[in-house]
């Protein structure tokens, strides 16, 4: 790169032409209400119309590194569109390259500013951010107490992320040279030797070498002193400009799919007092106003349900008194068919909400919302509109997740049969970067690094990763067992054929699809139990390499089992020299094993008649299991301990169920009611399954509870406008919301002078649209606008596979509610999950069932 490089002193006079140039704007146009600077809020963070900016509300948590959610955050025109604004120690810092830890925040009210501390524990090294607004702009500010250590010299700089999605098709310019955000990544790059990498989470690398001792980082693709972001896009123009150092303009795509566009300036060596200035001003569409947001559901209401939508308003916005809807004629013509009050419902996170209900209106046919100038696109009201919601999940989700097995649909291969090499036995004292750990001994038979035979069948890829996860797989196979036994689902449209390890999407075999799901779930949790006669955490690849894999599953490994004896890199064709195999985890986790036991009692009546050597496996080796688990010593004051109750509950019931043996009941009764007292909310659905197996005294003693469980739920409309639990963790809360509905379906069965159904239209609602944010509907390709763009391993590809549902809405500290919809990175919000999707298939079939009530 050669580009000149301004003058400081032309840089300054442009400085003041632009101050001076805003200045005019601003006494020209109106001042909006909550004015064009940027000032501190109440809730800690820099707030102007149109443009807001959040300095470390949201820390990185250190669970999974960098989540893209972290640092300095820029929300313009109510997109978040920056974000990982700190002192990084690399170019483009991928997900598990060093983050920083705050170790001190001063929001300073009395003179606009933020001041954070960050620091990086490896390199004994800290540094000042200080964020504080300047006429139209926001500067930002590092300095140091003491230099740079000598190790960090030429690697470290402050840097600041920009979505790329938000930024393709648009230009930039540095210096006034003009370019086009590149669309996709196309270097320029630089290979480093290994040696001088900075360490990245726990000493692994992501970054695969194949032996030859280098690692690659990108080189800018542009240089200067002076940047524009989208000149020519009033939404999202930013202008960048630095002092004193260099901005370089990146691109971290190209070491990590889910990298984003990055500015940057470098640290100088030997430097103390201030080291970095840049001074950020955005384009601010003057009086800009969000607009409103009509939340409803994407496939339409059932006539008999009660249809309420949530209008989602910027805290600007004047709140209109009416709202109506109309319907589509013969003749193509859009007719109102009501109109009626809107209502107040108040203020939740950052939007104003009010509410449109039009129950009255059961006449089938096509439908929009209009609330002022604002058209919903169009919606059915009809009775057969739950008719065909659930199917892809389990004709596409599903088959697309299943290991060990080649995927094919029509013309299209999926992947192949993956992971045949699995498994060798997890090291000691091993701490895995996706949360799995090993302890002192193997408590197996099996010696580190051993191979395993046996478990090369059956599961599904849990997530968007590869691994095998016991604990999600136990409740996906009882979800599916609730779906077979409450609904009869006899759909056959896969055919799967485990001899041939071959799975045909669109092609019926004549055998139910479920218990073909059923079927792979229960192989994956009874290879563990003929392994080692219980259950694992779970099985999944060693290298963090090979974990961020984007693709075909059964390249994430040789496929060949590994052989101590070859060289890295070597096959002899049979093996392989490459230690790729995935490794099981196995230490002992009573809860993880109770689970199990519960999945595989529930799998055993579903495959009786089905398969039923393996339904007499699975009932032997869960009562087998229990059996042995109670023989086991107590574990100290860990977390399998305080599961050690409660995770009994699960196999108790189903257990019960499965044999009729009254051990198992008692030990259920023994257990439920303080699990009641304690934690309702977690237990309830328990509780509930069980009420069509147990006696009257029990439906009798489960009334009060029932009782208090109506009573949260009817807390709820209180405490957000859509009336469904929404979480707030760092995960989003579709799974949460789908799990209550479901318990009040199952609650409203047992006692309907209880529970109405209300509430379980209502979580299904919520997952098709009417949620905040936005109205898209969470399940990819059901609804009219649906998830396009999701979490699933065909992400780098920015689509989606059918059936699949994402964890929905994620709240940013402390008042973003976010779903990206045109970058499918952030897994808190976009990644499908094996369980999650299957309880949707049994809430989508429960609504069904209520439509016929
Ligand atoms: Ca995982
Ligand atoms: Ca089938
Ligand atoms: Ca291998």
């Amino acid at each position: 790169m050669s580009e000149k490089l301004w003058p400081k002193s032309r840089v300054i006079v442009q400085i003041i032409m632009f101050i001076v140039i805003n200045l005019l704007i601003l006494s020209c146009t109106k001042v909006s209400p909550t004015g064009n600077e940027l000032k501190l809020n109440d809730k800690e963070y820099f707030e102007s119309r149109g443009f807001e900016v959040l300095v470390f509300e949201n820390q990185y948590t250190g669970m999974f590194f960098d989540e893209k959610t972290a640092g300095i955050m820029l929300i313009h025109h109510g997109v978040r569109t920056a974000t990982g604004g700190a002192v990084r120690l690399k170019p483009t810092p991928e997900q598990w390259d060093q983050i920083p830890a705050v170790v001190e925040r001063k929001v300073n009210k009395e003179n606009n500013s933020i001041d954070v501390l960050l620091r990086y524990d490896d390199y004994n090294f800290d540094s000042w951010i200080h964020v504080q607004p300047q006429g139209n702009g926001i500067l930002f500010s590092v300095t140091l107490d003491r230099p740079l250590p000598e190790k960090l010299v030429g690697r470290t700089g402050f840097n600041l992320e920009f979505l790329p999605s938000a930024y393709f098709e648009k230009n930039y310019t540095m210096d006034g040279k003009t370019g086009i955000f590149p669309l996709y990544p196309t270097g320029p790059m630089e290979v480093k030797p290994a040696a001088t990498q900075i360490r990245q989470y726990a000493g692994h690398s992501t970054f695969d070498d194949r032996g030859r001792a280098e690692y690659v980082e990108p080189k800018p693709i542009a240089t200067g002193r002076t940047l524009v972001l989208a000149p020519g896009d009033p939404e999202r123009r930013i202008r960048i400009q630095s002092q004193d150092s260099d901005l370089m303009l990146f691109d971290g795509r190209n070491v990590a799919q889910n990298g984003w566009f990055v500015v940057r300036s470098l640290i100088p060596a030997n430097q103390t007092g201030k080291v970095a200035e840049w001074l950020l001003i955005p384009n601010k569409i003057p009086n800009w106003t969000r607009p409103p947001m009509i939340a409803y559901s994407q496939v339409g209401y059932h006539p008999d349900q009660e249809k309420v939508v949530v209008i989602e308003l910027d805290k600007n916005d004047i709140p209109l008194v009416k709202a109506s809807l109309l319907k589509l004629n013969d003749n193509g013509k859009w007719i109102e068919k009501y109109s009626g009050e809107v209502k107040e419902w108040g203020q939740y996170l950052r939007y104003h909400y009010l509410k449109f209900d039009f129950s009255t209106v059961h006449d089938t046919g096509l439908y929009v919302i209009q609330y002022g100038d604002q058209k919903t696109v169009s919606f059915q009201i009809g009775t057969h509109i739950y008719d065909n919601v659930w199917q892809s999940t389990l004709d596409v989700w599903f088959p697309v997740q299943m290991d060990h097995m080649f995927v094919n649909e029509a013309y299209r291969v999926w992947h192949g049969a993956a992971h045949l090499d699995d498994a060798r036995q997890a090291p000691l004292n091993h701490q895995h970067f996706d949360g799995y750990r090993m302890g002192t001994s193997t408590e197996t038979r099996y010696k580190p690094g051993e191979h395993i035979p046996g478990l090369n069948i059956g599961g599904w890829f849990d997530a968007g990763d590869y691994d095998i996860r016991t604990g999600s797989h136990c409740g996906t196979v009882e979800h599916f067992v609730n779906s077979w036994e409450h609904f009869g689902i006899q759909r056959d449209e896969t055919l799967v054929d485990q001899q041939q390890r071959y799975v045909d999407i669109h092609h019926p075999d004549g055998k139910p699809d479920i218990l073909q799901q059923i079927e792979q779930g229960a192989l994956a949790l009874i290879a563990q139990h003929r392994a080692f006669g219980r259950a694992i955490a779970g099985i999944i690849v060693p290298n963090l390499h090979q974990y961020h894999h984007l693709g075909d599953g059964s390249t994430m490994t040789d496929n060949l089992v590994y052989n101590p004896k070859l060289k890295k890199y070597e096959s002899d064709g049979f093996s392989s020299g490459t230690p790729d195999d995935r490794w099981a985890f196995t230490n002992r986790i009573p809860w993880n094993n109770y689970s199990s036991m519960a999945a595989l009692a529930a799998a055993s009546r579903a495959l009786r008649g089905y398969n039923d050597k393996l339904a007499d496996e699975c009932i032997a080796a869960a009562q087998r299991a229990w059996i042995d688990e109670h023989n086991q010593p107590e574990v100290e004051d860990s977390l399998a301990l305080r599961f050690r109750g409660t995770g009994e509950i699960e196999p108790a019931l189903q257990l019960y169920i499965t044999t009729k043996d009254k051990k198992y009941a008692d030990r259920f009764n023994e257990l439920i009611w303080p699990a009641l007292e304690k934690m309702m909310v977690w237990n309830m659905q328990y509780a509930a399954e069980a009420v069509p197996f147990m006696n009257e005294d029990y439906q009798k003693k489960l009334i009060p509870f029932v009782q208090k469980y109506k009573a949260v739920n009817d807390e709820i409309p209180t405490q957000n406008p859509f009336g469904v639990p929404i979480t707030t963790r760092g995960w989003a809360g579709n799974g949460f919301v789908i799990d209550w509905a479901v318990t009040n379906y199952l609650l409203h069965k047992a006692y309907p002078e209880i529970i109405g159904p209300e509430y379980t239209y209502r979580g299904l609602d919520y997952i098709y649209g009417c949620h905040p944010s936005s109205n898209i509907s969470f399940v990819s390709g059901v609804g009219a606008h649906s998830k396009k763009i999701a979490y699933g391993n065909n992400r780098a590809d920015f689509t989606f596979i059918a059936g699949g549902v994402v964890p929905g809405i994620l709240r940013l500290k402390p008042d973003f509610p976010e779903n990206k919809e045109d970058w499918p990175f952030l897994w808190g919000e976009n990644e499908y999950v094996i369980n999650i999707c299957a309880e949707y298939i049994f809430l989508a079939n429960a609504v069904r069932d209520l439509t016929r009530e």
